[in-house]
């Protein structure tokens, strides 16, 4: 008699995230990594091991190594390092402190040839030469197909869930289809490879999505091999999501394959105990912006802090994908409507987007160093007109005068100013960008402001300022850290023409900072669907599908211009509708997308141990909007219920840490009186 094998126990299952940014910042999935880690640690503890190429840079500062408790995990470790390949166990030193797993990728190249080989044999996949990051994604591919083969032979009592991140990580997927190992996979694209490349050209790419001959489009643009790494890791999945509605149709065309779901990005969101904490810390912040603007504009500074407004952009420099060239068409638009309105109100735009750079301007530093020394020079002047003035003060008698303004301003006093201020002419327009750029004149940027003429002219009322490296607050000129910088500001403008979910605009809405993004955007499409008028929680969304450009161009500085003309009064108000909307945003609620597919992973790949059950319709969504009448723009206080995209009760319940009550019941709070703020309001 055969010894059956034990069926895997579904419930306790064990679960691994596969992903080239884990501790290694590169871009959005390094974010979804680290802001959801708390909430898939609360549900799995020491059953979740995220899995990452090892970047020792990275690594030293993100990882704390860590000796290996699980008999499988010891057993599998020790079995790779015998045969040479470096790895790294630790917590990962961010909220939730997950458990990770880095290889390093550098001592398994000894077998690259032979695996490149075995891929074309086993999934006809070809890596021509010359492509390191293929190979990089084939080498870290084939090390997790080789972890996982081994682990699920050593662990046979629990499922093995894995979830694989984006293509360069996708490469285990179609290998562990062919080798059969015992474990169920996810894979969830961030983007696809051809959507991305497709948009960036100038094709109309929604309308002819379908129609897209896709092998021929990755051949013209030399990225075949990668293209079908992307699409045998969709089509090997169990389980194939993406991050919104608008990826999932964008996969379906490009990739052949409807999604079986969409796992929306959630934020780690902190509240802080007092409501009105985040409207002071955009004060706090807002001064240093000031700070940055005075010296920037130096010579210029003929626009009131008071009546200014700090507008931006930020992101990775795709200057068509994340349409920096509509923003900068409809600012000049906006400008032109400021000026000829005649609007008292000054917008400085920022664009904050890394591009190659030499060094930061000596017109940019010396900006700064102007205007701290014409800061420090008041400092003593006052304190000597303080002294003087005391003193005067003390010496007074009944009937005698009081000290003239100009008795108590030395003449050195007189000739140390003057010093400062013959510092301060300029004979130049204030600059647009901080920094000394590699590719000046070919820049799509720089070029797009000079075709719109925003030159910082004194009577243009937007100004301009790129700043073409992520923000940092050891920077002399801006010194200040990113999420700073947003608190800052009043407007952070996303108008992206590609863009799968769109973390910008949502890190603003957690933060109070009202928002435009598109209807191309997966962040702008949810927050369509989910609340009514979204505009009156700082949520402003182009319509950048049934517009023309020139409409949707209007529409982007029809907006800009109407928050122009709020009061603070009605900025405050708008922000603070704006920050209650980031509960729906909290990996509490978006995690449970999450939660759906890997049961639906389970199910599919043991449906035995679900009594043969049909398989549930996790992610059928049935629409839930927040609704408020706009003549009361008021908050749907009312509402409350399930409302993550699928709107399904949670599957996990008995798992420690969540319970159901985390996931879905959620409602928005209270709205203060705004007569009852207890800070100022200078109006
Ligand atoms: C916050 C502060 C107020 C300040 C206001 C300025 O709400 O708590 O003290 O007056 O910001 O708002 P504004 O939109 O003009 O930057
Ligand atoms: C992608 O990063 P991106 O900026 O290249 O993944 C992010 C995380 O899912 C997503 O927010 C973004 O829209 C995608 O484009």
């Amino acid at each position: 008699m055969t010894d059956q094998p034990q069926p895997r126990d579904v419930t306790n299952h064990i679960l691994f995230e596969v992903a080239t940014e884990v501790a290694n910042r590169v871009g959005g999935i390094y974010s979804v990594l680290k802001s959801k880690a708390q909430v898939t640690t609360a549900e799995y503890g020491a059953a979740y091991t995220l899995l990452g190429p090892l970047n020792r840079n990275s690594a030293n500062v993100e990882v704390e190594e860590l000796v290996p408790r699980d008999p499988a995990l010891i057993e599998t470790i020790k079995s790779m390092n015998d045969r040479g390949i470096a790895t790294l166990y630790g917590r990962w030193l961010i909220d939730g402190a997950p458990r990770v797993l880095l290889f390093d990728t550098g001592t398994a190249y000894k077998f690259l040839d032979e695996w490149k080989g075995d891929l074309w044999t086993v999934a006809g996949i070809p890596s021509p030469p010359g492509d390191s990051e293929t190979n990089e994604a084939i080498v870290f591919g084939y090390l997790i197909a080789w972890f996982l083969g081994e682990y699920a032979a050593q662990e046979k009592k629990r499922a093995i869930v894995v979830q694989f991140h984006e293509w360069l990580a996708g490469v285990a997927l179609p290998l562990c289809k062919k080798r059969r190992i015992d474990v169920t996979t996810i894979f969830t694209t961030h983007a696809t490879l051809l959507g991305r490349y497709l948009c960036a050209g100038s094709v109309d790419f929604y309308n002819n999505l379908q129609y897209f001959d896709v092998d021929a489009e990755a051949g013209k643009r030399g990225i075949y091999h990668r293209y079908c790494i992307e699409r045998g890791a969709a089509h090997s999945a169990d389980v194939f999501t993406t991050v919104s509605h608008i990826t999932a149709y964008e996969s379906e065309h490009l990739l052949k394959r409807k999604p079986d779901g969409v796992l929306p990005n959630g934020l780690n969101v902190k509240k802080f105990s007092a409501t009105h904490e985040f409207q002071n810390l955009h004060q706090q912040a807002k001064s240093k912006i000031n700070d940055f603007v005075r010296g920037h504009f130096y010579g210029h500074n003929d626009f009131d802090p008071e009546n200014t407004l700090y507008f931006f952009t930020a992101g990775r420099y795709e200057y068509r994908n994340k349409g920096v060239d509509m923003f900068i068409e409809s600012l000049a638009r906006l400008n032109h409507r400021m000026k000829s309105t005649g609007s008292n109100m000054t917008v400085v735009a920022f664009i904050i987007m890394p591009a190659q750079t030499q060094s930061l301007t000596v017109e940019a530093l010396k900006g700064q160093a102007v205007i701290k020394s014409l800061h420090d020079t008041v400092n003593v002047i006052s304190q000597n007109v303080g002294k003087k003035l005391f003193e005067r003060s003390l010496a007074w008698h009944e009937g005698a005068e009081l000290p003239e303004d100009k008795e108590l301003l030395s003449a050195a006093d007189k000739i140390m100013l003057r010093r400062r201020l013959f510092a301060m002419k300029r004979h130049s327009l204030p600059p647009i960008v901080t920094h000394n750029m590699i590719n000046d004149h070919d820049d799509p940027i720089l070029n797009q402001i000079r075709r719109c003429q925003l030159f910082n002219h004194p009577s243009d009322r937007v100004k301009i300022v790129f700043h073409p490296e992520f923000l940092n607050s050891a920077n002399p000129v801006l010194p200040l850290d990113y999420d700073d910088f947003v608190r800052g500001t009043h407007l952070g403008v996303f108008s992206s023409y590609y863009e799968p979910w769109g973390y910008t605009p949502a890190e603003c809405t957690v933060m109070g900072v009202p928002s435009i993004t598109t209807n191309l955007s997966g962040f702008g499409c949810y927050m369509e669907e989910l609340i009514e008028n979204a505009q009156d929680y700082g949520i402003y969304i182009v319509d950048r599908r049934m517009k023309g450009v020139d409409d949707s161009v209007n529409q982007l500085s029809e907006f800009m211009f109407e928050f122009s003309k709020k009061s603070r009064r009605q900025r405050i108000n708008q922000r603070n509708r704006t920050e209650r909307l980031s509960d729906l945003l909290d990996w509490k609620r978006m995690g449970m997308e999450y939660v759906k597919a890997r049961q639906l992973a389970l199910r599919r790949a043991y449906p035995d141990a679900y009594d043969g059950e049909a398989e549930p319709d996790f992610f059928g969504s049935a629409e839930v909007k927040i609704t408020r009448p706009l003549s009361e723009p008021g908050s749907p206080r009312d509402r409350s219920g399930m409302m993550t995209p699928g709107d399904f009760a949670s599957l996990q319940e008995g798992r420690e840490g969540l319970s159901t009550e985390d996931y879905i019941a959620w409602k928005l709070p209270e709205e203060e009186d705004p007569d009852e703020y207890p800070f100022p309001l200078t109006l």
